[in-house]
């Protein structure tokens, strides 16, 4: 019987945790058949729902989705409980990461975050750049190890990329991921700006999406050092107004997440990839974001000129704070 390895992004998964997860399982495939590695089998996992240019880039590319996992706690065979064996991409933190990842085994970690808090009980692969995107590191590895990259997956990393690094103007972006944008959109035989720009028109409909969706597709708990719990979402979009003119909407929404969760505060970061820049909305206590960002936040949101990365321009300080 061939032994799965699971390999998984975190949660509310965004284009990157997706690619880096096919990506990584098709590398580790590839090299399991060309190394005689026999008996086990790479499957590309994922812990929610695709975002909209996951779902239409692995479309075109006639790559399966990830499948949807719920936990990774212990499974049963033959009549035993034995831990799953997980390779996370594109998170090392327990709050991001699947439920019962403190029951699994964590066998390899492939990331560009913060080092955080999951641990294990071995010595393990752990690939943490700081670099623009967990795609990035997949393609390099794609480059180092030699094996072919197709074009349906250089397209699903190329993207991930993009996203990542807002196409390539995060200050998150760094020589290093320009380098194998570059790559990819050779192999492709594509521009890689234009590419980009497709991948962010597919985040459409944002006048009618439903409030929760707008809100938490992509959003991160953190813990503060002081053991208060944030919430920082963000919507990154090509039309600002749309999203703002639902403000009243997502600030109650904001409000419940806060109160069911226990939240010191909820943050929204609209990012506005054109006019490159973010409108803070904040619910709960807005007494540490009005401290570390020097404003005062207010009704109509707070104009943030720069802020495209979450990572670095907003956790970053927070989690210092
Ligand atoms: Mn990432």
């Amino acid at each position: 019987m061939s032994s799965k390895i699971l390999v998984v992004g975190h949660r509310n998964p965004d284009n990157d945790s997706i690619a880096a997860a096919v990506g990584y399982a098709h590398l580790k495939n590839a090299l399991a058949a060309r190394d005689g590695e026999a008996g086990v089998e790479y499957v590309p996992a994922r812990l929610g729902p695709l975002p909209v240019e996951s779902a239409w880039m692995l479309e075109k590319s006639d790559i399966p989705e990830p499948v949807l996992i719920e936990n990774v706690s212990p499974i049963v065979v033959d009549g035993e409980e034995v831990k799953q064996k997980v390779i996370l991409v594109d998170h090392n933190e327990v709050a991001q990461a699947a439920p019962g990842i403190e029951n699994a085994e964590v066998v390899e970690i492939i990331d560009h975050h913060r080092i955080a808090d999951v641990t294990t009980a071995n010595p393990i692969l752990f690939l943490n750049l700081p670099i623009g995107s967990t795609a990035t590191i997949v393609t390099l590895q794609f480059r180092q190890t030699g094996i072919e990259l197709t074009p349906s997956i250089a397209a699903v990393l190329l993207s991930a990329i993009l996203t990542d690094t807002v196409i390539m103007k995060s200050p998150t972006c760094t020589p290093v991921d320009v380098e194998q944008v570059n790559y990819l959109a050779g192999i492709l035989g594509v521009d890689p700006v234009e590419f980009g720009m497709e991948i962010f028109r597919t985040r459409g409909g944002e006048d009618k999406m439903p409030i929760a969706k707008l809100v938490e597709a992509d959003s991160k708990e953190f813990k503060c050092p002081d053991g208060s719990v944030v919430l920082i979402a963000q919507r990154e979009t090509v039309d600002l107004p749309t999203v703002m003119g639902r403000e009243g909407e997502i600030r109650e929404h904001m409000k419940k997440l806060v109160d069911d969760n226990g939240y010191e505060f909820a943050l929204l970061l609209v990012t506005d990839i054109l006019a490159e820049g973010s409108q803070f909305i904040v619910e709960g206590d807005p007494a540490r974001v009005n401290r570390v960002f020097g404003i005062e936040c207010a009704e109509g949101g707070n104009w943030m000129p720069g802020v495209l990365s979450r990572k670095k321009q907003v956790a970053a300080p927070i989690l210092a704070s």
